[in-house]
């Protein structure tokens, strides 16, 4: 294959957003009287939000609900998320991400931004590494979550690089299953039995400046 670009999922591989995430939604189960345990919030990454608080709101027996009552907690959940988001700078930026992405950059690749999170672009502005990304498309442009490909197609697109030609950076089933469905390739960030299917598999994200990704692809 010819490598054209590189498409990065946002939480989990460019900034750790799930540990905020997992304490706005806790706090939203605190308020609706239970507990959200820490092992389920592995079950968020990648998730849409409103396909989060279906996994909260099971975690937690509450059935019933309306539709537009769900859609107030979603809205109150991304309100506190929205408090820590507000306090990120360029510290979080995971290891190894800003070295890769210029280092990619130079050898002539593109690079996009393909996150599921609605935040996505402002949250790579707070990090200060936006123009890092030749693309960004977030929560706010796509309409079908992951394990869809849209996001990563729509990347691929804007980008005019062709899916076969892209390599996806993914650390959640979801997205890994997503790239897969887009007819690309992906390097999963985390633990191999949780990413099967990835192409390859790094245990954490300072490990991507090393490798050797043509010889791999
Ligand atoms: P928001 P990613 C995902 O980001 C998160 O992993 C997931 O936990 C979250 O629910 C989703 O974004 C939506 O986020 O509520 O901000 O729109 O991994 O696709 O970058
Ligand atoms: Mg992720």
């Amino acid at each position: 294959m010819m490598i054209q670009a590189f498409i990065f999922d946002l939480d989990g591989v460019v900034v750790d957003t799930a540990k905020y995430h997992y304490l706005a939604w806790k706090e939203l189960a605190g308020e609706l009287g239970f507990d959200f345990p820490e092992a389920e919030g592995e079950r968020l990454k990648g998730v849409s939000r409103m396909d989060s608080l279906e996994i909260v709101l099971e975690s937690g027996r509450i059935t019933g609900l309306t539709a537009e009552e769900k859609k107030r907690l979603a809205d109150r959940k991304n309100k506190s998320y929205l408090t820590y988001i507000n306090r990120l700078d360029e510290r979080e930026i995971l290891p190894g991400i800003l070295k890769f992405l210029k280092k990619i950059r130079a050898e002539g690749y593109k690079t996009a931004l393909g996150s599921a999170s609605k935040s996505g672009g402002m949250i790579l502005q707070k990090l200060g590494i936006e123009d890092l990304f030749d693309v960004i498309v977030d929560g706010l442009s796509i309409v079908k979550a992951k394990p869809d490909p849209e996001v990563f197609l729509a990347a691929a697109a804007k980008l005019g690089a062709d899916p076969g030609n892209c390599i996806v950076i993914e650390d959640a089933q979801a997205g890994v299953l997503a790239a897969q469905n887009g007819g690309m390739h992906c390097i999963g960030i985390g633990s191999e039995e949780i990413l099967k299917g990835a192409d390859v598999v790094l245990e954490h994200t300072g490990l991507l400046p090393n490798v050797n990704y043509r010889a791999l692809f």
